[in-house]
């Protein structure tokens, strides 16, 4: 009696701090901090999207945001919106290349750290009506999603440099930091915000610039709760608030305080975190707005992101810098193509999937889905694996998904051991199929293969 008692008041004691241990995955959401575990498991199913980084700056060939005041001259760099005319955009074109590449949703830039507006808004003339061009731009990418049934996901920097009212400078903005008001900045945000729900019906906003000393925990708290509710399943980025995750990895003491429903590991493969979500954004080539001849990931580097973000558990949200013509690169279609081609193969191991069982290693990652656990094989010359089998799990088949062949094996001690024929392409895909939904399988550490 006395020991069901102590049982009982220990698994109470165990599951709070579980649920306040997890600052995303565990226990009951706090409404206030956090989406509905819906939304968030059908963005992580998509597992694939598109980053796309855009606006009059392109002109320029430079970086977008952080090249006002640095590369281009403050006064040159606000009057670039006259010139820009993309005049081949196409939003059709572009969601079919989304598609085809097998991405699942987008992200575009409506508002960069510039202050720059893609979209008809209200709120400013610093927007895409003041161009020679005049369309609407995000208007007809939300209406191209639909249409093909891409979710339609939208980024929009916190930070301003732009914006009178925002209260930090940069670039050597010489306008006096006392004549802004941060209260009126965050009502045009809000304003905006709202305008950009009601008009396109994003799935995802993605926040970006709020580490500035300006923009406070309290106002993203604030921030939050209000789009929260305007839209009860948005999804929305981490850096919404404080306890931001980017280029580096930083873990705060209770960061289940902080609003924002996804960690966001920037140019970076994300650890091995299967608990709660995140998302790594990375460049197709080096810069984020398109740079002429920038350099350019190959289709092998490309997908062995892809695997090592998908094992590790996260989402990988590739950026494409649009050219100020309106069309993207063909070498950055044709290398998104060959993509999608790999994913038409391999898209199972990929898309619905946890990452796992298996933490993994610089020569395979894993991931899993039903009585599957698909093993993304990263080394070349790799020519045979032995791994400890999961507890109460029997294996009985394991086939080559390139070529559907079946892949002898042998069980010895609770380990299994397959032979590899060394491979010209990586990575590439062994399913293993087992007895037992391996959804609930626990982690098995790096130390014990
Ligand atoms: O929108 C993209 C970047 O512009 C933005 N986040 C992604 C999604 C971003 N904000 N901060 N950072 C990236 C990191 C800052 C890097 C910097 Fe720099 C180093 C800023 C100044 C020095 C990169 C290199 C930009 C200019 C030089």
């Amino acid at each position: 009696m006395k020991f069901q008692r102590l049982a009982f008041i220990l698994a109470i004691i165990f599951s709070n701090s579980f649920t306040y241990a997890q600052r995303f995955g565990g226990g009951e959401a706090n409404p206030k901090l956090r989406t509905n575990k819906q939304a968030l498991s059908h963005f992580q199913d998509n597992r694939f999207g598109m980053f796309l980084h855009w606006g009059p700056v392109t002109l320029r060939g430079v970086e977008i945001g952080w090249s006002r005041g640095t590369a281009v001259p403050i006064a040159d760099y606000d009057e670039l919106y006259k010139e820009f005319n993309p005049v081949l955009f196409d939003a059709d074109a572009w969601i079919k290349t989304v598609k085809a590449a097998g991405m699942k949703y987008i992200v575009i830039t409506t508002k960069h750290h510039d202050g720059f507006c893609l979209w008809d808004s209200k709120f400013t003339d610093y927007d895409i009506m003041s161009t020679p061009y005049k369309k609407d731009i995000v208007k007809e990418l939300a209406v191209a999603c639909k249409k093909y049934g891409v979710d339609f996901g939208i980024y929009y920097s916190l930070a301003d440099w732009h914006h009178p009212d925002y209260a930090t400078r940069y670039g050597g903005d010489p306008r006096p930091v006392k004549s802004s008001k941060m209260s009126r900045y965050v009502t045009y945000m809000k304003n905006q915000l709202k305008e950009l729900i009601e008009n396109y019906d994003p799935t995802l906003i993605w926040f970006d610039g709020g580490w500035e000393e300006c923009y406070t925990h309290e106002i993203g708290m604030d921030l939050y709760a209000y789009l929260r509710n305007l839209k009860s399943n948005l999804i929305i980025n981490d850096r919404i608030d404080k306890a931001i995750t980017g280029i580096e990895e930083k873990k705060y003491d209770n960061p289940e305080k902080y609003a924002g429903d996804y960690e966001t590991p920037e140019q970076r493969i994300g650890a091995y975190n299967v608990n709660e979500p995140w998302e790594t954004c990375m460049t197709i080539c080096q810069q984020w707005s398109w740079k002429p001849n920038d350099t350019m990931k190959g289709l092998e580097t490309s997908l062995l992101t892809l695997s090592k973000v998908a094992g590790g558990g996260g989402n990988l949200l590739y950026n494409v810098g649009p050219m100020p013509d309106g069309r993207f690169e063909k070498r950055q279609t044709d290398m998104l193509l060959e993509m999608g081609k790999w994913l038409d193969k391999n898209g199972e191991a990929i898309f619905k999937t946890q990452g796992g069982p298996y933490e993994p290693t610089s020569d395979f990652v894993t991931t899993r889905k039903d009585t599957k656990i698909y093993l993304h094989i990263l080394n070349k010359a790799l020519s045979g694996i032995t791994l400890p089998i999961p507890e109460n799990v029997k294996i009985n088949k394991i086939v080559n998904l390139d070529n559907g062949k079946s892949i002898a094996f042998d069980v010895v001690n609770n380990t299994i051991k397959l032979q590899l024929v060394p491979s010209i392409s990586i990575p590439y895909i062994i399913e293993i199929e087992t007895n037992t939904n391996t959804k609930g399988l626990r982690t098995i550490k790096r130390n014990l293969y």
